[in-house]
């Protein structure tokens, strides 16, 4: 008898840290209580099966480098859909003729959450006469569903895209990422390069370098020290460097583009005869 106690209170000490470790892992796998954190809805797109939610950081999109995040919702259920795949294709409609843009592949954010997530770059804003459309193709359990929609790309306050054709022919989009927030200290910064192969195909660019010269023009084009030229640690990724900005206000980072051999693509270095780069972004805070 006293041989069988002793055996169940092991038996029910064995099933008790079963469950504790069943519940912990269950909290765990809880999707992130506010994945809508600091995101903005900016759209929303329903056809007979789905409604698409879009979002941003802030506002809606805008031309140059968008961060946009989407959730698909059933609407027969009103469920989130978790295990879509999806892919993405904005196209641009002007008087003579269509294009794309740069994008990313488009990711789910977690497992357990319902936000799929990538970039669009919109190296034109809209006019007048002249849309974006946006196809976001998925599938889910195997089916093959399609929307495509109009969307809102309004040219930047500031200049946050350069488009050009750099001297070895070839036309490269260069495109701001960070800092969201810029400061007055040495910043992490940020940019995304592509070239134009086709019309519909604009791959991210390897091996390049990007040199950074910010300067104020309205306090006599004073620059600032402890810059860092941008490159690229990753392939297919974004490059990377840092940028010094030591009051707030006007800044212009004048760019000079080169290739792995440092030969310049595009951009001229700042003298007091040159006082800006044919490409540069806009800075003010
Ligand atoms: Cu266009």
């Amino acid at each position: 008898m006293k041989f069988r106690f002793k055996k169940n209170i092991l038996l029910l000490l064995s099933i008790l840290s079963i469950l504790a470790i069943a519940s912990c892992s269950s909290d765990s796998n809880e999707p992130v209580v506010n994945e809508l954190e600091g995101l903005n809805k900016f759209q929303e797109v329903t056809n007979t099966t789905h409604t698409i939610e879009l979002y941003k950081r802030k506002g809606g999109l805008e031309q140059g480098f968008n961060e946009v995040a989407f959730r698909i919702k059933d609407n027969a259920t009103g469920e989130y859909v978790k295990n879509a795949t999806a892919s993405w294709m904005p196209v641009m409609h002007m008087t003579s003729m269509t294009h794309s843009c740069p994008k990313s592949a488009i990711e789910k954010k977690s497992t357990e959450g319902t936000l799929y997530e990538g970039y669009l770059v919109f190296q034109m804003a809209q006019n007048a006469t002249e849309y974006w459309d946006l196809k976001i193709d998925y599938t889910i359990k195997g089916v093959a569903y399609s929307v495509t929609f109009k969307i809102d790309v309004p040219a930047s306050l500031k200049r946050r895209i350069n488009s050009f054709k750099g001297t070895d022919g070839m036309r490269y989009i260069v495109a701001y990422v960070e800092p969201h927030q810029p400061k007055v200290a040495v910043n992490d910064v940020e940019v995304a390069i592509f070239k134009m192969q086709d019309m519909m195909t604009f791959p991210v660019v390897d091996n390049l370098k990007l040199k950074i010269d910010p300067r104020m023009p309205s306090m006599g084009n004073h620059s600032s020290p402890n810059n860092v030229d941008l490159t690229q640690a990753v392939a297919g990724k974004s490059y990377k460097g840092k940028l010094a900005l030591t009051m707030t206000g006007y800044w212009k980072i004048n760019l000079q583009l080169l290739n792995a051999n440092n030969e310049v693509l595009k951009g001229e270095a700042i003298t007091d005869a040159v006082p800006e780069s044919s490409i540069y972004f806009e800075i003010e805070f």
